[in-house]
């Protein structure tokens, strides 16, 4: 604004719109440059400072909310994200699908080739599975080599046809070049749907039980999570 003002004063003085006034001069507009002049530095200064601030904050809310090796969303994330997704299954009575998905023999990878390869493995995985979710689902990074897709608005079918759409595209062998043979690596994946009166905690324990016995029935595999005893569930909040 200073400096707009300054180039204002030089074209009148230019055509000869006003005679020159020397700014020391007593006279208001001097006044005017000199109290904007006084302020102009302060501003420029705090408004810097304001907008690293900013910029600080954004990185910061950026690297928690996202894994940096992969890019995926973090678990923090996964679980902010689960809690909305949860509310609102029970709220509009919509099916919520938990797909936990975790990588077969995946020490393996780590002691034959070594951490490098083991985490290119970890970035094309999350990679090809962005590719296969549907644009809605939401997948995340919430362990060392286990990941979790939250499948809203998902029936059972649907989630089925999601894993099984997952398990297949993960049943692959990473490239490293035409000199190098391929690296093979599967998954297996636990699939629970969200049962009325369920919490978070109880889908998450089922997806996480149908992941351990698709690893017993041999990896490579998708397993569903039975359905939850009536007696077993939260009684629903009945209102008046
Ligand atoms: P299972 O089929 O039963 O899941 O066997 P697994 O070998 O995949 O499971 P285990 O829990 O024995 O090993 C997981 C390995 O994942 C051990 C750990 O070193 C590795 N890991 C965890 N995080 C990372 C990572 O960020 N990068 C790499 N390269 N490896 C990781
Ligand atoms: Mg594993
Ligand atoms: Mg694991």
């Amino acid at each position: 604004m200073l400096g707009l003002l300054h180039t204002a004063r030089g074209l009148f003085y230019a055509v000869d719109a006003y005679a020159a006034v020397s700014l020391l001069e007593p006279a208001v507009y001097n006044l005017i440059f000199f109290a904007l002049g006084t302020l102009a530095l302060p501003a420029l200064t705090l408004g810097a400072v304001m907008m690293a601030n900013a910029r600080v904050l954004s990185e910061t809310a950026y690297a928690a909310d996202h894994d940096h090796l992969t890019g995926a969303p973090s678990r923090r994330a996964f679980f902010a994200c689960a809690e909305r997704e949860h509310g609102r299954a029970r709220r509009h009575g919509s099916g919520l699908g938990l797909l936990l998905v975790d990588v077969d023999h995946f020490k393996r990878i780590n002691d034959t080739y070594g951490h490098a390869v083991g985490d290119q493995v970890l970035r094309e995985l999350v990679r090809h599975t962005q590719e296969v979710v549907r644009k809605i689902d939401y997948c995340a990074r919430i362990g060392g080599e286990e990941f979790a897709v939250l499948l809203p608005d998902a029936g059972l079918d649907t989630a089925q046809a999601v894993a099984e759409r997952l398990r297949a595209a993960l049943d692959r062998s990473l490239d490293l070049g035409p000199s190098t043979p391929g690296i093979a690596y599967t998954v297996s994946i636990g699939v629970a749907m969200l049962e009325e009166g369920e919490a978070f905690t109880g889908l998450m324990a089922r997806a996480d039980q149908a992941l351990y016995a698709a690893k017993e029935g041999g990896r490579n595999q998708v397993v569903c999570a039975p359905a939850l005893p009536a007696a077993w569930r939260e009684p629903s909040v009945s209102q008046a």
